[in-house]
């Protein structure tokens, strides 16, 4: 099935007006925070965010913030409980007719992946579970970065983490496989679930734009290309955020109300460009190259676009 985009078909479409505005703490070239300024177009200033202990809470460091709405600071475990606090409020307030209608706000989790795969999964859950109306955007770079990079759930095969480093033990960094919390939440079964990629912005904001018009949770997993965390010079964001997306290691998709669509169909590189750039993966590549561990990967990628490409043929 050929996924169409309704409302963002040019990139003229997109907004130009700005709602995270520069000069935050955040490292040069983060790709996180290149997601959050594309998402923010879409969900404009009417908005409290409701941000995990994370990269992101340096955000708002008191008293500067980037942000024209609120911002609410959480513990890593409970953005989503702290969520629910703000949208009872606004419900309550809206009842009781001390706030009008008009002025009510978007609630949004901001979350890394530390967050959102492991420490507030609890929190997440429940928050589904009781169709809290609120936005979760992770900010996924793949490690627990505010702290020095060390694996989380989301850290993919074969990447060195400052926990989970090359040894004779473990020549090819980490062997653990990265955490479906796409799955995990669609089986929460919430109407809205999609991953975006700032490199693919007509993507990212039709997402936004279709998520506004269900009530009830929706999360975004957002790439987030991560210079400091994967060893790669700054400049070199772009190059790898989209290489992430061509080799197929990144799908583009949506699921609404559980059925799961592929929004960009990549013709798919080999993986190893995209290793290849990184220093969390030099390692495969040097002393000496770990065909194995390399092959693995690229098979891993291969069967998923197998399933993909059968579960399309079946419709
Ligand atoms: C329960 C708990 N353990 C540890 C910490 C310390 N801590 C603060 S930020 C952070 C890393 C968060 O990782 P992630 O959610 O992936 O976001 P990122 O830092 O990558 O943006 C950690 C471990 C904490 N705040 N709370
Ligand atoms: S460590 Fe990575 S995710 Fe965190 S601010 Fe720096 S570039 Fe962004």
């Amino acid at each position: 099935m050929t996924w169409q985009r309704e409302t963002f078909k040019k990139i003229k479409q997109i907004p130009r007006e700005e709602h995270v505005l520069p000069g935050t703490a955040l490292c040069a070239g983060c790709g996180g925070l290149e997601a959050l300024r594309l998402a923010a177009k879409v969900l404009g200033d009417e908005v409290v965010y409701v941000n995990a202990a994370g990269c992101f809470t340096m955000l708002a460091a008191y008293p500067f913030t980037p942000f024209k709405g609120s911002w609410l600071y959480t513990t890593m475990g409970s953005a989503p409980a702290g969520a629910q606090g703000v949208r009872d409020a606004l419900d309550v307030l809206i009842a009781k007719g001390r706030l009008p209608e008009r002025e009510n706000l978007k609630v949004v989790v901001l979350g890394g992946d530390g967050s959102t795969y492991d420490m507030a999964l609890s929190s997440t859950s429940g928050a589904i579970t009781r169709k809290l109306d609120f936005y979760y955007f992770c900010y996924d770079n793949e490690a627990y970065g505010n702290t020095g990079m060390q694996l989380s759930p989301a850290t993919p095969y074969g990447a060195r983490t400052s926990t989970s480093p090359c040894s004779l033990q473990h020549p090819s960094g980490t062997t653990q496989e990265k955490k479906d919390i796409f799955e995990i939440w669609r089986a929460h079964k919430p109407p809205y679930i999609a991953t975006v990629a700032p490199r693919y912005p007509l993507d990212l904001e039709e997402k936004f734009a279709r998520a506004a018009t269900f009530t009830g949770p929706k999360l975004f997993l957002a790439l987030s290309a991560c210079p400091t965390g994967w060893l790669y010079d700054p400049g070199e964001t772009p190059g790898v955020a989209k290489l992430a997306v061509e080799t197929g290691l990144w799908p583009l998709k949506e699921s609404i109300n559980g059925v799961v669509t592929h929004t960009y169909i990549p013709k798919r590189k080999p993986v190893e460009e995209y290793l290849k750039l990184q220093g969390r993966f030099r390692h495969l590549f040097e002393p000496t190259r770990q065909d194995e561990a390399i092959r693995h990967i690229q098979e891993r990628v291969d069967a998923y676009w197998k399933q993909v490409k059968n579960a399309e043929k079946a419709v």
